[in-house]
């Protein structure tokens, strides 16, 4: 445990930002009685509430601890591994609910992203240099096969979803691509990879952005309609026929 520096700022935004997103889908979801529809509000309103914890552990010093590398000491924030350990998987199980996806895809997923969050948070601790970037090496390409795997398996399962459900999988699929993409950047020109080209400050404040997008952003987006949320999973008349 340590104290937070500057950065703490961001560390804040980001509870008061996961919180609200917690809330809005809290009180979104309130009247939602179809039970298809429910799953989504249940995993969507988890993300943020994790989130939001381990923002405030991260704000308030828990979350935060140093790690020696050689002769230097790096701020390590080890909660947001806590964080993206569960929300992850969470954020890969409601797209893979929406695109109709079978358990193979969704334990195929699930296994890729906490092998790369552990062997990332392997990295978070290690040591050395070059075991910091070998472990962010290992975790890269885990991302790599995931989202090569999302676009292969999660465009054969939509097929069979209606027009509206597959439109919005390709939404919440792009955006997944897009921002996770973004954070092995961050990670390696920062205060972990050790070459510290992003300080500590401008670090902290690009995941929070990240991570607000890529959680409370994605929630807005996948929750937006209630109405394709109840159509999915319900195979198309054609698609029934189709095999
Ligand atoms: C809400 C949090 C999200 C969507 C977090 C996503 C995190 C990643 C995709 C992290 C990936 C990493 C690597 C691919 C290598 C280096 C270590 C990580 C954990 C930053």
């Amino acid at each position: 445990m340590a104290t937070p520096g500057s950065e703490s700022i961001w560390l804040w935004l980001g509870t008061a930002g996961m919180t609200l997103g917690t809330l809005f889908f809290i009180a979104r979801g309130w009247g939602v009685k179809d039970e298809k529809e429910q799953r989504f509000y249940i995993i969507t309103i988890f993300i943020t509430t994790i989130a939001s914890a381990a923002y405030f552990s991260m704000a308030t010093g828990f979350g935060l601890t140093q790690v020696e590398v050689g002769t230097q000491v790096l701020d390590i924030y080890w909660a947001r591994y806590a964080d993206w350990l569960f929300t992850t998987p969470l954020l890969l199980l409601d797209l893979a609910l929406l695109a109709g996806a079978n358990r193979n895809t969704i334990y195929t997923l699930v296994g890729l992203d906490v092998f790369m969050i552990g062997t990332g948070l392997a990295g978070a601790f290690a040591s050395s240099a070059p075991a910091r970037i070998a472990w962010w090496a290992i975790s890269t390409v885990a991302l790599l096969f995931l989202l090569y795997f999302l676009v292969e398996a999660l465009s054969e399962a939509a097929k069979t979803q209606t027009e509206s459900v597959r439109k919005l999988t390709n939404t919440l699929r792009n955006m997944i691509i897009v921002l996770w993409l973004a954070y092995p950047v961050v990670w390696i020109l920062g205060t972990e990879g050790t070459v510290g080209f992003l300080p500590l400050y401008v670090e902290t404040a690009a995941f929070m952005v990240l991570d607000l997008t890529a959680k409370v952003g994605f929630g807005v987006v996948l929750l937006r309609s209630h109405s394709i949320l109840e159509e999915a999973g319900q195979t198309t008349p054609a698609a029934a026929t189709a095999d």
